[in-house]
């Protein structure tokens, strides 16, 4: 007799969870930064700073996680909004900052996740046709060796945005750095 009643009260629950759940999923989806699956990549967090009246170049920053058992490499990209796009490396010469491309693209070994981000490794956006503004959204494809071509945007944020990774190249974990590196 008992069973009789509470089966019915366990299904409507288990119901209640399923549609929370699905509403959760269609609530969260716009708010929640852009994830692009491409392969066994999953890339997130894809930005991008706006440019000071006039200059011809921007970074662009992204983390890229590989879920599969091959590395994979970045191997460059285009860009509707710049002439070239290319792969870059920033690290410290001789206490100067400096920068340069890295030709044949970054690898990111399975099971890691490689960050782009001020200060280390990201894309360079040369020969911009108009400025990046803040709160646009900058389609860009990526290039990657093994997963092909991956479209997505980048979200631009302020001239002076402080990153939102860590400035080691090595994928280290989420910190500020106010007053950061700019480029
Ligand atoms: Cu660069």
């Amino acid at each position: 007799m008992q069973i009789e009643i509470e089966t019915p009260a366990i299904k409507s629950i288990a119901l209640a969870i399923a549609c929370v759940t699905m509403l959760w999923h269609f609530l969260a989806a716009p708010t929640r930064a852009e994830e692009v699956k491409a392969g066994d990549l999953v890339i997130t967090q894809a930005w991008s700073r706006a440019t000071p009246g006039g200059a011809k170049v921007g970074g662009g920053f992204l983390t890229i996680e590989n879920k599969g058992s091959a590395p994979d490499r970045l191997i460059g990209g285009s860009a509707e909004v710049a002439g070239k796009v290319q792969v870059h490396e920033m690290a410290m010469n001789n206490g100067v900052m400096t920068m340069r491309p890295l030709d044949n693209g970054l690898t990111i070994e399975p099971g890691k996740t490689v960050k782009l981000a001020p200060g280390g490794y990201h894309l360079m956006l040369l020969d911009l046709k108009s400025p990046l503004k803040q709160g646009d959204k900058v389609p860009v494809t990526l290039e990657f060796e093994k997963a092909g071509k991956v479209k997505l945007s980048f979200d631009v944020q302020g001239v002076g945005a402080p990153a939102p990774g860590a400035a080691n190249s090595d994928g280290g974990e989420m910190k500020k750095t106010p007053g950061g590196m700019k480029m």
